[in-house]
């Protein structure tokens, strides 16, 4: 049976954003699994209701709804035990929760830079669901929270230090071929350049090369999904 993902998606239907999805959608190309993606929005909870959650990635196989990407990805690695390994192994399973873990800190760190072109390309149902959910989150108006973004841009760089090192060392975080840490970290790089056309990271920055060569795998899944040139 095929697996259905809600994956979700801004007011054009293909302009898929979520920074946990596109780590599931990775993970199920990791693992060879075929998936239908259904475009999703902030205030569609009915349509998952049966996953026992508001939140997206929502992966359903058969009767099952599960939710979460760290759970996702668990699932898939145990589900799927003879396809790719997404951990490689115990020890790195339980490293991979770091990468996890630290990349949704990313996305809280890239918020700031494109909380405004999220609002602008949302689809129109959910704007006021999505203005009022953040407003209240970073307790300022959306227009405050990312005034003057182009001043906070050296501090995130400098943030991504490690991230660069490591990844001008090797070409992926898992070495030579990419797993599921990448993966997870990679999510809010895409979620980024999928929704805001602001430039986040340098050309030559070894960041974004990285994330460049994540975006030619799996036949280019992610760089032909619509996206901004940066
Ligand atoms: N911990 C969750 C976070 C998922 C999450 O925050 N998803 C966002 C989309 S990026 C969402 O569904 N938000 C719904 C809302 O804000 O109402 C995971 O890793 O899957």
């Amino acid at each position: 049976m095929t697996l259905r993902l809600y994956d979700l998606a801004a007011a054009d239907p293909d302009r898929r954003f979520s920074p946990y999805c596109w780590r599931t959608r990775l993970a199920l190309a990791h693992k060879a699994l075929p998936v239908e993606t259904i475009p999703w929005r902030f205030t569609e909870k009915a349509e998952i209701a049966a996953s026992g959650q508001g939140f997206v990635p929502v992966l359903v196989d058969g009767d099952r709804w599960l939710s979460d990407s760290w759970k996702i990805a668990n699932y898939l690695e145990d589900t799927f035990p003879d396809r790719p390994s997404l951990f490689g192994g115990a020890a790195g399973r339980s490293l991979t929760r770091y990468y996890s873990t630290f990349a949704d800190g990313l996305v809280a760190a890239i918020f700031p830079f494109v909380a405004l072109d999220i609002l602008e390309r949302v689809a129109d149902k959910d704007r006021d669901y999505f203005r009022a959910s953040r407003e209240k989150r970073v307790g300022m108006t959306l227009e405050t929270f990312v005034a003057g973004r182009e001043a906070k841009l050296p501090a995130f760089r400098v943030g991504l230090t490690a991230l660069r090192r490591t990844l001008t060392a090797q070409p992926f975080l898992a070495g030579d071929e990419p797993l599921y840490a990448d993966y997870a970290v990679f999510g809010p790089f895409q979620w980024a350049r999928c929704i805001s056309p602001f430039e986040l990271l340098e050309k030559d920055d070894p960041v974004r090369l990285w994330r460049d060569r994540l975006l030619d795998r799996f036949g280019g899944l992610a760089r032909k999904s619509p996206a901004y040139d940066v």
